[in-house]
């Protein structure tokens, strides 16, 4: 992968309460594939966390994919569960391909316009899938989350803490922006050796 490494750091938490939670931070590694998904299965408890638990399963088994294909084995997956929204970066080469599906977020690099995720649940009823091509850049920091993190309050965070290390930036969103009635997922994704 042109020398490019995506060096991750994610918290996952249920809300306050809980013990199961249906958020996953999901990473997933074929040979040119590299994809990092947060998953919000609705609802929470015990049903949301197995509808959490399949679509990782269902990601780990069309890895190496292309994004649609993958989005399309969580939907099938889920035919019979709780839907979930997710949204996911693929690297490839030095090209990241970013989609979401129902809300999630994504937070990019300032440069970089931030891509939007389509309506829908999958697993549920319908939904629209859309892929965002985006550049690659060596010293860039991305952030998906769940809607358990308060976007309004985690953006000014992340640019605050900009040059921070990744486990204080995921730390601090997890304590000031969490919020406890919802499960949370984040991962924060500093690429590190691309080409800038
Ligand atoms: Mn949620």
């Amino acid at each position: 992968m042109s020398g490019v490494r995506l060096k991750l750091e994610h918290r996952v938490r249920p809300m306050a309460g809980l013990s199961s939670c249906g958020d996953a931070v999901v990473e997933a590694i074929a040979p040119d594939w590299h994809f990092i998904a947060v998953i919000d299965a609705l609802g929470h408890g015990p049903e949301a966390e197995d509808s959490a638990r399949a679509a990782e399963a269902a990601i780990r088994a069309s890895a190496g994919s292309p994004l649609e294909t993958v989005f399309a084995a969580v939907h099938r997956a889920l035919s019979k569960r709780r839907g979930v929204v997710m949204g996911g970066l693929l690297a490839q080469a030095a090209t990241f391909t970013f989609a979401g599906v129902g809300n999630v977020e994504i937070f990019s690099p300032t440069e970089v316009n931030r891509p939007v995720s389509m309506a829908g649940t999958l697993g549920g009823g319908a939904y629209r899938f859309r892929a965002f091509t985006l550049p690659m850049r060596s010293g860039q920091r991305w952030v998906l989350a769940s809607d358990g993190l308060n976007a309004r309050e985690a953006g000014p965070l992340i640019t605050q803490l900009t040059t921070k290390p990744a486990t204080t930036l995921a730390d601090t969103l997890m304590a000031k922006a969490g919020r406890d009635t919802d499960d949370v997922s984040l991962v924060v994704i500093d690429v590190e050796g691309a080409a800038s």
